[in-house]
Formats: structure tokens, C-alpha cells, sequence
């Protein structure tokens, strides 16, 4: 552990992701999330299928270890749910893991906050005379609400059926660091043909389980000051030493449209992973920028391309830019996958 005088002024300790794990209990569901995530890998490599990772949602900060209090942030886990469904078609099995309680596949579509299901159902009440027994009323779904709630529920009936989709969830962002570490170690298994799509907004600060108050904070005392911690910068072991062959897709948001080109290519530098998307708070359902390496001779990157992906929301309300972005991974991991084919035959 080091501790640092930020550029900002800011101080605190900056924890190693091996110093991390080792002075952090790791949450109790982990070894019953491992099993179940090696069962699905298993049956995903027997039917040879690409398998994907997707994070979702925002991971809290608990002030107290009986938490009251926590920080949080506004992620509600809509580019990864929608994200997932389109891997999905796409044929790739899906680890999905998001935070309790965002978006979930499919049944993101009807969120109680935009589209409660209860809002489309209907009560058909049956006269007197033909309720002699049983229940006197029906539900239905209102006609205008039938196509669409079809299309979703086969889909998501289908892929029950073929075993393609494993939730797992975290809340704090303890959880998230250990699931992260775990899922993608298991992962490795599969090289070129896993990809991880890390679109959960991570904490980047956090409060050391040393360093926190047993019971509730107790007020009286004027204001609040917590120092935090700086979280690890996970992407680095990931990168190197948990899954050496896997495509990996960051994300990056910033509010401030000049800092997401060269913090994106700064992720690229310092992880050497493949593709950071970049993301401005306000336009992200709109516009996203690919920056990748650019390709080179040689085995170190020759710079930085960027690829915006815009669509236009006024023309086509419907669509969705996370069906563009999964098309375009799924074309640059198919070629990543290629690309080391040819590289062991030649
Ligand atoms: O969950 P959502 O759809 O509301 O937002 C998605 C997002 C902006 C959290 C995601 O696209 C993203 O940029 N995730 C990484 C955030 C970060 O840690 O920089």
C-alpha cells in the first residue's frame, strides 16, 4: 500500500489490486457464484459457443459495516441489459452481471418505472352466469400491447431453453472487484473466445472495511469528512494476468466532452487492452466513440483511431445505438479470433 499526493491535492492510500484482495473480505455468495459460473462455461464450450461478459449498473460505497449510508451513482443499468439481449441474438452466450435491482434483460422492457406491467393488463369481468365456480375474471394483455410483449417473451423463453444467460449480481463495490476477478480467471479458459463488455459505472473510490464505522454515523458532530481510497485499477491485472486472451472492451464517461478522447487512449496506454467506448453523460444514448490501437508491423501500438457511432434518435425513436455498438464488436472479435489463427499458422 503507498500512500499519495494526487495531482489534485487530494490524498490517500492507493491500493495494489493484490493488496486489495488481501486485506478485503471477498463477499459470501462468491464460491456459489464460481460453481455456477463454471457449470454454464462448461456447457457453453461444449457447444462451442463465444462466450461474453457483461457488467452493468453502479456498485456502492458503504459508509458503515451495518449499512445505513452509501454512495452510489446514477447508473441504471441500461446499456448493459440492452447490450446483453444483442449478444445474445447475435449467438454468444451471456454472463451477466449487474447490480441488484438495475435493468435485466428482457425484462427491462417493462421497468416499473417507464412501462409498469400492470399498466397493460386488463380485467375481463365474465357475467354472472357463467361464474358458477371457479374464478369470475380473467386477465389479459391489452391488444396494442400484444406484438411487442410476444417478441420478448418468446425470445427470453428461448434463450430459458437454451441455457445461454447467467445473471449474477453485486451491490457494493467489494463485490464487484471479487466477482470481476473470479468470473474472468474462469473465463481464461475459453482465450480468444471470450469478450468482456465492462459497462458497470465502478466506483473509483471506496472505504477500506479498516477504516469504517462498525454502527451508523452519528450526527451532532458538525460536519462529515471520509477520506476515501483510491479503488485499483482492476483493468490492469485483468489485462495481463487474468485473461491474457480475451477481447476487452472498456467504457469511459466523462461530462466534460474534452477529457474522453485522451482518457480513452490514456486506458489504452497503460491496460493494452482493445477497445475503450467513450462516452459523454448527456449524449450517451445517441453517441459513442470506439478508440482503439491503431494497427501495426509491430507488436506495440502505432497511436491511437478513434470511430465515432451516432444515430439519430429524431428519425427512428425505436432504435437502439447498442445494437449498432454490439454489431461492431462482434465484427472485431470475430477478426481477433481470426487474426491468431493465422498467427499460429504462420
Ligand atoms: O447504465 P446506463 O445505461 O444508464 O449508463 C451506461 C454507462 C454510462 C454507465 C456506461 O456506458 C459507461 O460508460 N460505463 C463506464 C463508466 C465509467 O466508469 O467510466
Amino acid at each position: 500500500m503507498a500512500t499519495s499526493q494526487q495531482p489534485d491535492g487530494q490524498s490517500g492510500t492507493i491500493f495494489s489490486a493484490e493488496t486489495y484482495f488481501a486485506t478485503q473480505p471477498p463477499p459470501p455468495s462468491l464460491e456459489q457464484d464460481v460453481a455456477r459460473v463454471k457449470d454454464f462455461l462448461q456447457r457453453q464450450l461444449k457447444d462451442g459457443r463465444k462466450v461474453v461478459l457483461v457488467t452493468s449498473g453502479g456498485t456502492t460505497v458503504p459508509l458503515e459495516l451495518n449499512v445505513v449510508r452509501f454512495l452510489d451513482n446514477f447508473s441504471a443499468g441500461t446499456r448493459g441489459a440492452t447490450s446483453a439481449e444483442y449478444f445474445l441474438k447475435a449467438g454468444y452466450a451471456v454472463i451477466f452481471m449487474h447490480r441488484q435491482f438495475s435493468l435485466q434483460p428482457f425484462s427491462r422492457h417493462y421497468s416499473h418505472s417507464t412501462h409498469p406491467f400492470l399498466d397493460f393488463l386488463e380485467i375481463e369481468e365474465s357475467s354472472p352466469k357463467s361464474s358458477t365456480s371457479g374464478p369470475s375474471s380473467r386477465i389479459n394483455v391489452r391488444p396494442s400491447e400484444e406484438p411487442h410483449l410476444l417478441e420478448v417473451l418468446s425470445t427470453y423463453k428461448a434463450v430459458q431453453r437454451a441455457g445461454t444467460l447467467l445473471t449474477l449480481n453485486f451491490v457494493t463495490v467489494n463485490d464487484y472487484l471479487w466477482l470481476l476477478r473470479a468470473v474472468s480467471q474462469e473465463m481464461s479458459l475459453l482465450g480468444r473466445h471470450c469478450l468482456y463488455y465492462l459497462a458497470a459505472a465502478v466506483s473509483d473510490f471506496f472505504l477500506p472495511r479498516q477504516k469504517m464505522s462498525v454502527h451508523k454515523i452519528q450526527s451532532g458532530k458538525g460536519s462529515l469528512h471520509i477520506e476515501m481510497d483510491q479503488v485499483p485499477k482492476i483493468l490492469k491485472p485483468l489485462v495481463a494476468e487474468w485473461t491474457r486472451e480475451g477481447f476487452i472492451v472498456s467504457f469511459k464517461l466523462e461530462t466534460d466532452p474534452d477529457l474522453l478522447i485522451p482518457k480513452a487512449c490514456q486506458a489504452l496506454a497503460r491496460y493494452g487492452h482493445q477497445v475503450v467506448i467513450g462516452n459523454d453523460l448527456h449524449r450517451r444514448k445517441f453517441e459513442v466513440v470506439f478508440v482503439s490501437p491503431k494497427a501495426s508491423a509491430e507488436s506495440k501500438p502505432s497511436g491511437y483511431e478513434e470511430s465515432w457511432l451516432r444515430i439519430d434518435l429524431n428519425k427512428n425513436p425505436q432504435k437502439e445505438i447498442e445494437e449498432d455498438i454490439v454489431a461492431e464488436l462482434v465484427g472485431r472479435h470475430e477478426r481477433w479470433i481470426r487474426d491468431a489463427i493465422v498467427t499460429v499458422r504462420t
